[in-house]
C-alpha cells in the first residue's frame, strides 16, 4: 500500500480527480514516448477548469496544457480576475521572487487568474527543470495554485523530489502518493529508461495448458508426422480473438518489438502495430539473426520502411547485408560469443536510440536466452484453455528454462484465455 504524504485530508473527490488524470496520462500511450505519459486535471471550487495530457510533439508539460485549458474558460467559470499576487510584471520580469527571468519569458502566457486558488492533480511530481520545455512548477506558482495531488515522485534524476520542494518552498500544499501503484505502472518504461538508459522489456508468451508454444498443424509445413489432431484448432491460434486484440495493445504501447530468425523463419510475421491508434513513432520491428538468415522475401522485409532492425554477428558488409539494406533494412553488428549474440549489448544500443519498452514476442531459444542474460523485466503470459497434446516433444519446450518466481502479479482474462502478468524485477530499484 502506498504511504500517503503531505496531509491527511484525502477526499473522495481527490480520488476522482486523480482517477481522471490517470486516464488523460494514459491518452498519451504510444505519444508521450521518450518522455512519460502525463495527465493534469486543474480543480477549482470542485469543478474542472482545464486538464490535458502530455505529448511528446506537442511539447507542453501536462500541467501547462491544463493551464492554458483553464485560462480560457469564460470568467463565470473561475469568478473572474482576483488579484494578481503571482503577476509578471512586465517591467521588472519579476514575480513572487521565486521565478528565474528565463521561465517568466517561457511562461508568459500565463496572464489568466483562472487558476488561482485551484487544485492541481497530476500523476507525476511537477518538473522543476528546464529541459524542452521550462519548469512546470514555476508555471503553477506563477498561476497561483494552492494545492498540487501528485501520485508519485519523478524517477528522473533531473527531479526526483525537486519538484514537491520548490511548490512546498512556494507556501503549495502538496499531497503525495495518492493512487501510486497505478501511477507507477502506467511510468515504468520511462522510468526504467531514464535511470539505467536500457528499455523495460516484457516477454509475451502464449501457451497451452499443457504448457506448449505451438498448435497440431499450425507448422504444418514443418512437421515430419501428421499431427494426430482432426481438424486444426482455431486455425492453428492459441490464443482467442481477444487476446490477440490485447497483444495488439501491448504493441500499441511499446516502442519495440524484438524476435528471434526462428520465429521468422516458421511463421513469417508482420510484427506490426495494427491497432490503428496514432503513435509518434513507427514501432521498431527488431530481430536477432545471428548468421542473416532474414529472407529478403519475408514480410518483414517487404514491408521494411526505416522501421526493421536486424542485430547480427555477421560482417555488416557481406553481400547479404547489402541486399538486406537496399531493401530498407538497418544491419547492426553486434557482439557475441559461442554463436550468440549479447543481448545485453542489444539492449544498450535500443537504449541509445530512445526506446524505453520493448515487447519480446518470440520463441523458446530467444526467451530462454533474454532470461538467461537478464534482461527480461516482465512477463506475460496468456493461458489458453487447449490441449495441443503433441507427440515425442517435451511439455517444457516453451523457453523458460531456468526457475524464477514472479512478483506484484496480475491476472486479467481475455475470451477464453487467462493473462497472467508479473515481475522479475522490481524496475523502480536501481543500482
Ligand atoms: C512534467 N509534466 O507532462 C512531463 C514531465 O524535455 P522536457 O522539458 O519535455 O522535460 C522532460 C522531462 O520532464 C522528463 O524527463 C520527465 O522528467 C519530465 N516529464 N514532467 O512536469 C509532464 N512529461
Ligand atoms: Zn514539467
Amino acid at each position: 500500500m502506498a504511504h500517503i504524504s503531505g496531509t491527511a485530508n484525502i477526499t473522495a473527490a481527490d480520488a476522482i480527480f486523480m482517477h481522471r488524470a490517470l486516464e488523460l496520462a494514459a491518452q498519451g500511450v504510444a505519444l508521450a514516448t521518450p518522455n512519460p505519459m502525463v495527465g493534469a486535471v486543474l480543480v477549482r471550487k470542485g469543478k474542472i477548469i482545464g486538464e490535458g495530457f502530455h505529448t511528446y510533439e506537442g511539447m507542453r508539460h501536462a500541467e501547462i496544457v491544463a493551464l492554458e485549458a483553464a485560462s480560457k474558460q469564460p470568467p463565470e467559470n473561475f469568478g473572474g480576475i482576483v488579484g494578481g499576487v503571482f503577476k509578471l510584471d512586465k517591467n521588472t520580469e519579476a514575480a513572487s521572487g521565486v521565478l528565474t527571468p528565463e521561465a517568466l519569458n517561457a511562461n508568459a502566457f500565463m496572464e489568466s487568474d483562472a487558476a488561482r486558488g485551484a487544485t492541481l492533480y497530476v500523476n507525476l511530481e511537477p518538473c522543476c527543470h528546464k529541459g524542452r520545455t521550462g519548469p512546470c512548477t514555476n508555471a503553477l506558482i506563477l498561476a497561483g495554485v494552492k494545492r498540487v495531488v501528485a501520485a508519485m515522485q519523478d524517477p528522473n534524476p533531473a527531479v526526483a523530489g525537486r519538484g514537491f520542494k520548490h511548490l512546498r518552498a512556494a507556501g503549495i500544499e502538496v499531497v503525495t502518493g495518492l493512487r501510486e501503484a497505478e501511477a507507477r505502472r502506467l511510468v515504468e518504461p520511462f522510468a526504467k529508461w531514464i535511470v539505467s538508459r536500457r528499455p523495460l522489456v516484457t516477454l509475451k508468451s502464449a501457451l497451452t495448458l499443457d504448457g506448449q508454444l505451438v498448435l497440431p498443424h499450425a507448422r504444418s509445413s514443418r512437421s515430419h508426422r501428421k499431427p494426430r489432431a482432426r481438424r486444426p484448432l482455431d486455425n492453428g491460434w492459441i490464443t482467442s480473438l481477444e487476446s490477440r486484440a490485447e497483444v495488439q495493445r501491448m504493441r500499441h504501447a511499446s516502442d519495440a518489438l524484438l524476435t528471434g530468425i526462428g520465429t521468422v523463419l516458421v511463421d513469417n510475421p508482420l510484427l506490426t502495430d495494427r491497432t490503428g491508434l496514432p503513435r509518434r513513432r513507427k514501432l521498431l520491428r527488431v530481430v536477432m539473426d545471428s548468421r542473416l538468415r532474414l529472407p529478403l522475401k519475408s514480410q518483414l522485409v517487404q514491408t521494411a520502411d526505416n522501421d526493421v532492425l536486424v542485430f547480427t554477428l555477421a560482417s555488416e558488409n557481406s553481400p547479404k547485408a547489402r541486399a538486406l539494406r537496399a531493401a530498407g533494412v538497418e544491419i547492426v553488428h553486434v557482439a557475441g560469443r559461442g554463436g550468440k549474440s549479447d543481448l545485453r549489448a542489444v539492449m544498450a544500443e535500443l537504449g541509445r536510440r530512445e526506446i524505453l519498452s520493448v515487447l519480446l514476442e518470440a520463441g523458446a531459444k530467444l526467451n530462454s536466452a533474454a532470461l538467461a542474460a537478464g534482461i527480461v523485466d516482465k512477463m506475460r503470459v496468456f493461458l489458453a484453455p487447449k490441449i495441443a497434446g503433441f507427440q515425442g516433444i517435451a511439455a517444457a519446450r516453451n523457453g523458460f528454462q531456468a526457475p524464477c518466481e514472479l512478483h506484484n502479479v496480475t491476472m486479467a482474462q481475455f475470451g477464453v484465455d487467462f493473462a497472467i502478468e508479473g515481475y522479475l524485477h522490481d524496475v523502480y530499484r536501481t543500482g
